[in-house]
């Protein structure tokens, strides 16, 4: 039977918010109700379906208050929708400050609604060295009916971190194989950036925080183009982006690195792209591996928290130290400039897309994790 199921996350561009929302839109094509109730109609909800709703949190500037309370606003939209859409469900995204207003609105409501969190990393990884946050993080986790991770290396971290008293499993995340996969832009999207056709191709995909190190990829991909012809994406702007830029100037790599800013087609970038570099020094999962790899794409990572769950040293990509520029350029350039092993890596990339993390499988996990809960009540 269909679940009436709450959807909270922040539906901006990032990572969390695209699984959120493509967990949604799975969920209802299964026959679920969905309700997302969020700051703005997340971005990968393009198009309409019978059975999915969004509820807005409107956050009012108040003069008197110092800060706008969307904490406040969003438990109250919460309750509202908890009570009136008669929720089994509420399903949010970071234990911060979704879980804690998750539990304020199911006091308010007075409702029996089970409360699933998922943890993507940042809470935890960055807010949980915050001692000013960490009971809150702890009380929401602990709070929580259900509580699930990105990858095994998060759940760990947050044991260490702040020692709840509460399981948490493991729930990888996906993409929607309909989307990423390999296809064929015929050479144009590489004429029209002016690549040759016999230059390789690297790209980058971040939000440019420091902890992303976009320029230990400008550094690497350096060591790559004096080996051989190659150019780099560098796709997604943020906070580095200045200091970024000056070191492809000072490394003498001008023309040679493509600065294409936020992208919303990732696939046909893919499509034109050679290799990935995803080489953060905190990634509880890594999604933008993940999509790339569905679409034929190697990834060179760091062994930074969940990349070697996603990318296995060896098998479907490379893992080498945060930071080692030597390391991770000498994996890069063999992947490169080996047409066997990189036809034999590229294909164990896609393989083991389909293989771990199949939306259908990980859909079902959330499922059985909703059931449990509602079997237990
Ligand atoms: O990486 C970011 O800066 C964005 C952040 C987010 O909230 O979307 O990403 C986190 O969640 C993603 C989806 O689960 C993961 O793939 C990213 O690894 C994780 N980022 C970090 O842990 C730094």
């Amino acid at each position: 039977m269909g679940l009436n199921i709450g959807i909270t996350c922040y539906p901006t561009v990032g990572g969390s918010g695209v699984v959120a929302t493509e967990l949604g839109k799975l969920l209802a094509e299964k026959g679920h109700t969905i309700h997302f109730i969020t700051s703005a109609v997340p971005f990968r909800l393009n198009r309409m379906y019978h059975n999915i709703f969004f509820h807005q949190v409107e956050v009012n500037q108040y003069s008197v208050f110092q800060y706008p309370p969307y904490d406040i606003a969003l438990a109250s939209k919460m309750a509202d929708v908890i009570k009136r859409e008669k929720l089994d469900i509420l399903h949010v995204h970071y234990a911060i400050p979704h879980a804690v207003c998750a539990i304020l609105g199911k006091q308010m409501a007075k409702s029996d609604v089970k409360i699933v969190t998922t943890l993507h990393g940042t809470d935890i990884t960055v807010l949980g060295t915050d001692s000013a946050l960490t009971s809150a993080i702890k009380f929401g986790i602990e709070q929580s009916d259900a509580v699930t991770a990105v990858s095994n290396s998060l759940a760990e971290q947050t044991v260490d971190m702040i020692a709840p008293d509460k399981q948490i499993e493991t729930v990888y995340n996906f993409i929607d194989e309909r989307v990423y996969r390999p296809i064929d832009t015929a050479g144009h999207l590489k004429n029209e950036y002016g690549i040759g056709e016999e230059e390789k191709v690297v790209i980058h995909v971040s939000n440019f925080r420091a902890v992303k190190r976009v320029t230990d990829v400008v550094k690497v991909f350096a060591r790559i183009a004096e080996q051989m012809p190659a150019k780099l994406l560098l796709v997604g702007d943020g906070p580095e982006m200045t200091v970024v830029c000056r070191l492809a100037e000072s490394l003498g790599l001008k023309g040679r690195v493509l600065f294409l800013g936020k992208q919303n087609n990732l696939t046909e970038l893919y499509a034109i792209s050679d290799m990935k570099l995803l080489l953060s020094e905190k990634e509880s999962f890594g999604l933008v591996a993940l999509e790339a790899m569905a679409c034929g794409v190697p990834c060179v990572g760091t062994d930074a928290g969940g990349i070697p769950e996603v990318i296995t040293d060896g098998d479907n990509g490379f893992v080498r130290p945060i930071g080692d520029v030597d390391a991770i350029s000498e994996a890069a350039i063999r992947l490169l400039s080996d047409p066997d092993l990189y036809k034999q890596i590229k294909q164990r990339a896609m393989d083991s897309v389909h293989e771990r993390f199949h939306s259908s499988d990980i859909v079902r996990q959330y499922e059985a994790v909703y059931e449990g809960l509602l079997k237990e009540a």
